[in-house]
């Protein structure tokens, strides 16, 4: 079917955070390609997008920063509103979810709904917190999944395996604001009964066997195991209210609330002229009510469930509105080979990137679309990104562009040639030109942006293999004819890429468009012809388009990530130390009698390889001793080390062996044990240590 026009959304990102590369491979550089492609090929499209701001991810970090919710979500709304633009990530609009016109629009459709008696109005036992005197929803509550078994496991939602819970299911569950078990109090909520609704919404994904495997399998999954009742509203106090009576201190589910952002959004972006109703119909409904409008969601995997089968069966219930008609979810992309983290800072971050890499905006769209987790989990690496930007975007796009324009500088000052006469392969290359505008098409139309961005190189690479074939530096001076037609060949090769380039690569088809001196208002069928550049018209000056990343940038990039790394594992640590044992007098500390003594001779304990056998020169007497320490001691090695002794301690057998003593040992968080040292040289055996 044609479309009209299409809403394309992409998953508002929570405004706890700024953006990192995940999010982006996720879904803002996906949504902002397929954006980019609509746009050129002339479609009515409107991209929608904002920071969801309620929910408690947002409550739990203002508690972390010691600053309210509404603090919180200033701060990273803005950092991250601008983050997207600078990257060029193109919103129609950015809004937020702490708007008037989204407290109105979710509390008017949660109230219709309401009226319709869709909700079932329920009295359930809910996790209570005693020690914060608060319900426990969500992400405050914590355990372990009843289906995988991961500790993790968040009150809505496991990450590991995806399911969605309610946090009555969780085993062991523990508070996350006082690490508490939690009590069961009775409250009330209304519960959207996805079980009843379940024919209707299987109907709705089995006429949508088109999308993504990955996203109708999930579907198909949580279908075959039944659904169930959601309680669409919290014992919460950040978060849209409940319009009905008798629901003080209640909010909307964050879940209900945040995809109505889209809506909107949708709203704000009409507003104020255009909101008004032309014709009795506002300007917005078009894009969310008239059948002839296609409603894309870009979201990532752990978001598939909401859009694809609560959100629906809202707009369902509802009843004016049209239902998505694909949700194109990626799966994730891991930094370096572990799982990106907000929390352990495991992350390349959108701003830092920014400022790290000045005007390099398409490295990274072209880095992450080539590497875009699209039908697997994948790893974003440095050396990766760095091989991608020297041997793909410099040595093909650059380079060919590159000769390209300086060859007609230097034999044309910048004027293009007329094209004298084609030859067979002239022709055949010409054909091939003009058959990428739709395989690059077809490719984006079915989500697969790698695929069209690696077809948008082929053309690159045409133009390279086309200049190094036809040699016209050799030429030049002998047959100028054939010259100007070479030239002029591969400068329509340049001026088609900055079109089919454009939803990939902005900032530079940008530069390339002012480089040819070309027309900005071309399309995305213009990149069928092949006459974009006359014979006569003047190109500007020619710079490079990409340039070497080199390996003390790459360098750079990668301490940074282990420095984080390795504060994770300080931090770690620290919160794994032991508590302090009970005390003692000191008369308790006094009855240990731990000297200094000299290892005079050391040898392996047969047979284990954890132990060694010492002979101690205690000061007192010379004994035997034996200690596990042998995985971090070579005997070899230690003779003639002074170590603090306990030499009281009563006898031990250890291996048919009597040891008479302790070695003092400290031990690290990998379990590695060391002598207890130094002990200042000169010091005599015996001497006491107190
Ligand atoms: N804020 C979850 C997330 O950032 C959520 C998406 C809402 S989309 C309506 O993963
Ligand atoms: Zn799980």
């Amino acid at each position: 079917m044609n479309y009209k026009r299409h809403t394309v959304t992409a998953a508002l990102p929570y405004a706890n955070g700024p953006v990192h590369i995940g999010h982006l491979a996720g879904c803002y550089l996906p949504a902002d390609i397929y954006v980019r492609y609509l746009r050129s090929k002339g479609e009515d499209v409107k991209f929608i997008c904002g920071s969801d701001e309620h929910g408690v991810p947002i409550t739990i970090k203002a508690k972390k920063e010691g600053i309210t919710p509404q603090q919180v979500v200033d701060k990273y709304h803005k950092i991250m509103g601008d983050a997207f633009k600078e990257f060029g990530i193109s919103f129609d609009i950015y809004s937020r979810t702490s708007s008037k016109t989204h407290h109105e629009t979710a509390s008017e459709f949660f109230k219709t709904l309401y009226d319709k008696g869709v909700f079932e109005e329920e009295i359930t036992e809910q996790y209570f917190d005693e020690k914060a005197n608060q319900f426990l929803a969500d992400r405050y509550i914590v355990g372990t999944c009843p289906k995988c078994g991961n500790e993790n496991a968040y009150g809505d939602q496991c990450e590991n395996c995806g399911s969605t819970l309610n946090a009555t299911d969780l085993i062991n569950p523990k508070s996350t604001l006082s690490g508490e078990k939690p009590v069961l109090k009775k409250t009330k909520n209304w519960f959207l009964p996805l079980d009843k609704m379940q024919p209707q919404i299987e109907a709705y994904i089995d006429s949508h066997k088109d999308w993504k495997a990955n996203v109708y399998g999930q579907c198909k999954s949580w279908l075959n195991a039944g659904l169930q009742p959601r309680a669409m509203t919290r014992d919460l106090d950040w978060g849209v209210k409940v319009p009905v009576d008798g629901a003080e201190g209640k909010v909307l589910y964050v879940w209900f609330d945040a995809p109505i952002g889209y809506i909107s959004a949708t709203k704000d972006l009409f507003e104020p002229g255009e909101r008004r109703k032309e014709n009795g119909e506002a300007m917005w409904e078009k894009y969310w009510k008239d059948k002839e409008t296609k409603l894309v969601h870009f979201i990532g995997k752990d978001n598939i469930v909401f859009h694809c089968i609560i959100f629906p069966a809202m707009l369902m219930a509802e009843g004016s509105y049209i239902l998505p008609e694909n949700v194109p979810a990626n799966e994730f992309l891991n930094l370096e080979g572990n799982k990106i983290s907000t929390s352990r800072n495991w992350a390349v971050w959108l701003h830092e990137y920014l400022l790290e890499f000045k005007d390099k905006q398409d490295v990274l769209r072209y880095t992450l679309c080539a590497n875009a987790p699209e039908t697997k989990d994948n790893d974003f690496t440095w050396k990766d990104f760095q091989a991608k930007n020297n041997n793909e975007l410099v040595a093909i796009l650059g380079n060919f562009v590159n000769r390209t324009l300086v060859l007609t500088h230097k034999y044309y000052d910048g004027v293009v040639p007329v094209a004298e006469e084609y030859n067979k392969n002239d022709i055949l290359l010409l054909e091939e030109i003009t058959k990428y505008p739709a395989k690059i098409a077809a490719s984006i139309e079915q989500y697969r942006f790698r695929e069209a961005l690696a077809e948008l190189m082929n053309l690159a690479r045409s133009g390279n293999k086309y200049l190094a074939d036809n040699e016209p530096w050799k030429i030049a001076g002998t047959d100028a004819n054939r010259v100007k037609t070479i030239m002029n060949i591969a400068l329509q090769i340049c001026a088609n890429l900055t079109i089919v380039m454009e939803p990939f690569l902005p900032f530079t088809s940008n530069k390339l468009t002012t480089m040819l001196n070309l027309n900005e208002g071309l399309k995305w069928n213009d990149a069928t012809r092949t006459d974009l550049l006359l014979a006569g018209h003047k190109i500007n000056t020619a710079s490079l388009l990409f340039e070497k990343v080199e390996d003390e940038q790459i360098t750079f990039q990668v301490n940074k990530l282990s420095n984080s790394k390795m504060e994770n594992e300080l931090a770690n640590n620290k919160s794994e130390v032991q508590g302090q044992k009970p005390e003692i007098t000191f008369d308790d500390f006094s009855k240990m009698d731990i000297r200094v003594g000299t290892i005079l001779e050391a040898e392996r304990v047969p047979k284990t390889d954890k132990l060694l056998k010492l002979k101690i020169d205690t000061g007192i007497d010379i004994r035997t001793v034996v200690s596990g320490i042998a995985q971090y001691y070579k005997p070899e090695d230690i003779i003639g080390q002074q170590v603090s002794i306990l030499v009281n301690l009563a006898p031990r057998m250890l291996k048919n062996i009597e040891s008479r003593g302790m070695i003092l040992c400290s031990e690290n968080e990998k379990g590695e044990l060391s002598f207890v040292s130094p002990i200042k040289t000169g010091t005599n055996n015996g001497a006491i240590i107190k």
